[in-house]
C-alpha cells in the first residue's frame, strides 16, 4: 500500500513543471487509494471559505458530497504596517488567501476566477491534490477570466495552497497562498475556538516601517533578506481589539500555516504548551507537550492547548528579531477568573513587548504630518497639529527610552520608579523635568506624596528627542501642559553645561 501511495506522490512530483499530464487520469485509481475513497458522493454543496483569522465550521455529514469552491483571485493593495502599504496579490481579496475546509472523500469542484481589474495571470497548487502541479496545470488563469477543474480529496490533513505561475517565488512573496483543511472522515475532536493564523514573509524596497506604497525587491527575496515576517498579511493584524480570543477553561485550536517563500518558522505561543500537535499538518496527533513547532514553508501544523489563566498570551516566531523587529507577533487575551495556582498573577506583557507594544506612533506621524501638509496655508490649525506631531514622536521616545522604568501607562513601580501619570512633581516646573531628563536625577522627591530615592541615569538622547518626549509625558495620561520647544531643552542644555 505503501509504495502504491510513494509512487503516486513522485510521479505528482516529477510532473509540477511538465509541460505534459502524466498518465493519471481522473478518478481511476490503483487498489490501495480506491479502499479509502467514499464510493458514494451524495449531493452538492457550495464551500463556505473564511478570512483569517476565521475558520469554516467544523464539518458534520457522514458522507461525501461534490463542494463547489469558489475562489477570486484580487490585486489589492492593502495595509503591510502603520503607514506602509504593499500591492498583494491575493486568493479572495485577503492574506493569507480565504480559508478552505472539506470532508475527506468530497469530490472537489474548483472555480478560481481573476478580477478583470489583474496584471497577471495567476492559478493555484493545492498541496491537497494528488495530480499534476496540484491543479496548477490545469487553473492558469488570465485576468479577468475563470478556470475550473476537480479533484477527490483522498488524503486527510491541513494543506497549503498557493500560486504557481512563473516567477513563483514572487506570486508566493506577494501573498498568494491560504489554507485548505481535509477534514478526516471521523472528524477532529471538538474544541471551543478554532483559529487560522498563516505566517509569510514580505520583501520591500523600503526597510522595516519606511513609509509609503512600497514595490517588491527581487534582489532581497532572492537573497532571503525580508523586511517584514507577518501573521496573517500585516503587522499587528492579531493585536489589540483584532487579538484572538477566549475564555478561561476553553481549549483552542490553531490552523497554523507559513507561505514563506523563504523562511521556516519556529512558531512559539508565550506562556503556553501545546498540549497536542498535528506535526506538519498531517491527520494524526505525533506529539504531546510541545514549547515551540517548526512550521517549514509551504507547510503547516495543527496545534491546541487549553487556557487555564487569563491575559494576554503572544504569538510568535520564535526567531525572535522576526517577533520584535519584523512584525511576527500576534496576541491571544484570554478573559476569565485568575487562578493563582496556576499562576500567580503580574502582568508581563508589556515587558516583552518593548517598543513592539507601542506599534501605531510611526504610521500616525505619517498621517498627521500629510494632514498638516495639505492644512499648511496658514491655518491656525496647524499650531495644534504641530503639537499631535511632536506627541506622536515623543511617544516613540517614549517606548524606546522611559518606559522600561516608568511604565507604559506612566504608572512607575511602586516605592521604585515614580509615576508619570498625574504626577505633581513632573507638571510643577518644565524646567526641572527637562535638567531631570539631561543629566539624570536622584536624591530623595516626593511624588503624589509617595517618597522616591533612587537614580535615573542620564539618557541617551538628542535635544528635539528630549522637547518631543517632555511634551508627550507632560500631556499624556491625563497630564495636560504645553509644548516643549527645541530651543528651551538647548538653552536648559547650555546652563546645565556650563554648571
Ligand atoms: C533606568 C530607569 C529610568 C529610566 C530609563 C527613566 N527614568 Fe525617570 N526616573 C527614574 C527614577 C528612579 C526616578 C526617581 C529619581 C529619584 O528618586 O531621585 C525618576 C524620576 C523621573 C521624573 C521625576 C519624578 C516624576 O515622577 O515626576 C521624571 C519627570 C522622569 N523620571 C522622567 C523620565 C523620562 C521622560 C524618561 C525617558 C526619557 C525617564 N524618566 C527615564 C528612573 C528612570
Ligand atoms: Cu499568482
Amino acid at each position: 500500500m505503501k509504495k502504491a501511495l510513494l509512487c503516486l506522490a513522485s510521479l505528482a512530483a516529477t510532473s509540477l513543471f511538465a509541460a505534459e499530464p502524466p498518465p493519471i487520469t481522473g478518478g481511476t485509481l490503483p487498489g490501495p487509494d480506491a479502499k479509502r475513497t467514499d464510493a458514494e458522493v451524495i449531493g452538492e454543496e457550495k464551500a463556505v471559505l473564511t478570512a483569517a483569522p476565521n475558520v469554516p465550521l467544523p464539518i458534520k455529514r457522514k458522507h461525501a458530497v461534490k463542494v463547489i469552491v469558489n475562489l477570486e483571485v484580487r490585486e489589492v493593495v492593502k495595509r503591510m504596517a502603520d503607514g506602509v502599504d504593499y500591492l498583494f496579490w491575493t486568493f479572495g481579496g485577503e492574506v493569507p488567501g480565504l480559508f478552505i475546509r472539506v470532508r475527506e472523500g468530497d469530490q472537489v469542484e474548483f472555480h478560481l476566477a481573476n478580477h478583470q481589474s489583474s496584471k497577471m495571470p495567476h492559478n493555484i497548487d493545492l498541496h491537497a491534490v494528488t495530480g499534476p502541479g496540484g491543479g496548477a496545470t490545469s487553473s492558469f488563469t488570465a485576468p479577468g477570466h475563470e478556470s475550473q477543474f476537480s479533484f477527490k480529496a483522498l488524503n486527510p490533513g491541513l494543506y497549503v495552497y498557493h500560486c504557481a505561475t512563473a516567477p513563483v517565488g514572487m506570486h508566493v512573496a506577494n501573498g498568494m497562498y491560504g489554507l485548505i483543511f481535509v477534514e478526516p472522515k471521523e472528524g477532529l475532536p471538538a474544541v471551543d475556538r478554532e483559529y487560522y493564523v498563516m505566517q509569510g514573509d514580505f520583501y520591500t524596497k523600503g526597510k522595516f516601517g519606511e513609509e509609503g506604497l512600497q514595490p517588491f525587491d527581487m534582489e532581497k527575496a532572492v537573497d532571503e533578506r525580508p523586511s517584514y515576517v507577518v501573521f496573517n498579511g500585516a503587522v499587528g493584524s492579531l493585536v489589540g481589539d483584532k487579538a484572538l480570543k477566549a475564555k478561561v477553561g476553553e481549549r483552542v485550536r490553531l490552523f497554523v500555516g507559513n507561505g514563506g517563500p523563504n523562511l521556516m518558522s519556529s512558531f512559539h505561543v508565550i506562556g503556553e504548551i501545546f498540549d497536542k500537535v498535528y506535526q506538519e499538518g498531517g491527520a494524526k496527533v505525533s506529539q504531546e507537550q510541545v514549547q515551540t513547532t517548526v512550521v517549514p514553508a509551504g507547510g503547516s501544523a495543527i496545534v491546541e492547548f487549553g487556557v487555564e489563566v487569563p491575559g494576554t498570551f503572544i504569538l510568535v516566531d520564535h526567531a525572535l528579531f522576526r517577533a520584535f523587529n519584523k512584525g511576527a507577533l500576534a496576541m491571544l487575551k484570554v478573559e476569565g477568573p485568575t487562578n493563582l495556582l496556576v499562576y500567580s498573577g503580574k502582568e508581563v506583557d508589556a515587558t516583552y513587548l518593548g517598543d513592539s507594544a507601542f506599534t501605531g506612533a510611526q504610521g500616525k506621524v505619517a498621517a498627521l504630518e500629510a494632514q498638516m501638509k495639505k492644512a499648511i496655508a496658514g491655518d491656525p490649525k496647524i499650531t495644534a497639529m504641530g503639537k499631535e506631531i511632536i506627541m506622536e514622536k515623543g511617544k516613540r521616545v517614549y517606548s524606546q527610552t522611559c518606559f522600561a522604568c516608568h511604565q507604559a501607562e506612566g504608572q512607575g513601580l511602586p516605592g521604585v520608579f515614580p509615576p508619570l501619570a498625574k504626577s505633581d512633581y513632573l507638571m510643577a516646573d518644565k524646567a526641572r523635568v527637562i535638567r531631570g531628563v539631561i543629566k539624570g536625577q536622584t536624591g530623595e522627591m516626593t511624588v503624589n506624596g509617595q517618597k522616591f530615592n533612587g537614580v535615573m541615569p542620564p539618557v541617551m538622547l538628542n535635544d528635539e528627542q528630549i522637547a518631543q518626549v517632555v511634551t508627550y509625558v507632560m500631556n499624556t495620561w491625563g497630564n495636560s501642559g504645553d509644548i516643549v520647544t527645541l530651543e528651551e531643552v538647548q538653552k536648559i542644555h547650555a546652563e546645565s553645561a556650563n554648571q
